[in-house]
């Protein structure tokens, strides 16, 4: 039987679409040297590296991301290929896509509600457009430590955010990691809190960012991460936060001037599947494609917290400025996101909000233990 997407025309369509705006840059190697084009023409069918061939397979899943091929979430989903084509002998193929050639986090969401993208992996301050109780994940200075963010969401309170997606149509599969997110811009050193008055800030798709960093006297502008590159090119936004990888990888030196260790939010990203997808798969193969999203997750995150503490000394090098933040003025910091944190903890189910504190405090891995 073959499982085919409904829509792939579209998909392709869109995808040639993006192929044409990036214009077509063939030199697959050096994405971080070029900036945000940084399409490899080698990978966009997702024919790479694999004996298996769409053509064979009874399920094709679809994949897509929005950061580049340089970026260690497309090595964790190059992994989650390799363990589910193995793992079926080709049964399940996977066609992976980077760059947000198929869309941006929420239009690849939507697509895997329609069933006509089978698997996403989005940070999660998007996510909260469909639940709700996502917003807690991204209240800055939550987590104390990365070790702390991933002991809770694989407990209880990570799978039951997991399971709350399936009233959205999708099924959430496993845990990776995106990271601290640090602040770069185009016109100041930011070291203390008095730093981010009048900044034009990009910052995701999600009410407590925009919430937090107005509080901050920021002016901040939600957009799609797939338009962050040319707005700072352009000078509609003078700045943006995102994890090192993320800032180094993408090539954002060549657009900004500042970065600042902020590590003002921890930020999760979410294996998703389409839940049309997921219930039409045999119960076996249901199982694997959870276990390889899981593993290969172990390894991406891995990978992830290795460039997140490398690239500072090369962004440097790029001739980006660095101003570190001493814990004191992240605490200013701290202190004035506060009344944002509990104004949303306030609007969200008590119980819940509760519980995650508590999951917070209790971890073992909180130094405050
Ligand atoms: C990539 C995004 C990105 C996120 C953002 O699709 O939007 O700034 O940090 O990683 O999910």
């Amino acid at each position: 039987m073959k499982k085919k997407q409904l829509f792939t025309g579209v998909a392709s369509l869109a995808l040639v679409a993006g192929l044409a705006a990036c214009g077509g840059d063939d030199d697959a190697s050096n994405g971080a040297d070029t900036g945000n084009n940084d399409e490899n023409e080698s990978d966009t069918n997702g024919e790479e590296d694999s004996e298996y061939s769409s053509a064979e397979a009874s399920y094709v899943i679809e994949a897509g991301i929005g950061l580049n091929n340089q970026h260690p979430q497309y090595e964790g989903l190059l992994r989650f290929k390799e363990l589910v084509e193995e793992g079926t002998d080709g049964d399940v193929y996977v066609e992976t896509y980077h760059s947000s050639q198929l869309g941006d986090d929420r239009q690849m969401m939507e697509a895997l509600q329609l069933g006509s993208q089978e698997v996403t992996i989005p940070s999660t301050a998007p996510v909260t457009n469909f639940v709700e109780e996502y917003a807690i994940l991204d209240f800055p200075f939550l987590f104390p430590n990365e070790e702390v963010a991933m002991d809770v969401l694989n407990g209880e309170m990570g799978d039951e955010l997991l399971a709350s997606l399936e009233d959205q149509e999708m099924v959430g599969l496993a845990w990776w990691e995106n990271g601290y997110r640090d602040l770069t811009n185009s016109v100041q050193p930011v070291a203390t809190a008095d730093d981010f008055q009048g900044l034009t800030l990009r910052t995701m798709e999600n009410e407590v960012h925009l919430a937090a960093f107005s509080e901050l006297g920021a002016n901040p502008t939600p957009m799609a991460f797939g338009e962050l590159f040319t707005a700072m090119q352009q000078g509609t936004v003078d700045g943006q936060e995102n994890p090192l990888a993320t800032i180094y990888l993408e090539g954002y030196y060549e657009v900004q001037d500042h970065y600042s260790n902020t590590n003002h939010v921890y930020s999760p990203f979410v294996f998703l599947m389409s839940k049309q997808f997921y219930d039409g798969l045999p119960e076996d193969y249901q199982q694997l494609v959870r276990d390889a999203a899981q593993e290969a997750g172990e390894f991406q995150i891995e990978e992830n917290r290795n460039q997140n503490e490398e690239l500072l000394d090369a962004l440097v090098e790029e001739g980006v400025e660095y101003t570190e933040v001493t814990d004191e003025a992240r605490q200013e910091m701290a202190d004035i996101v506060q009344p944002v944190n509990d104004r949303f903890a306030q609007e969200m189910d008590q119980d819940f909000v509760d519980r995650f504190y508590d999951a917070i405090e209790n971890s073992e891995y909180n130094p405050e233990q």
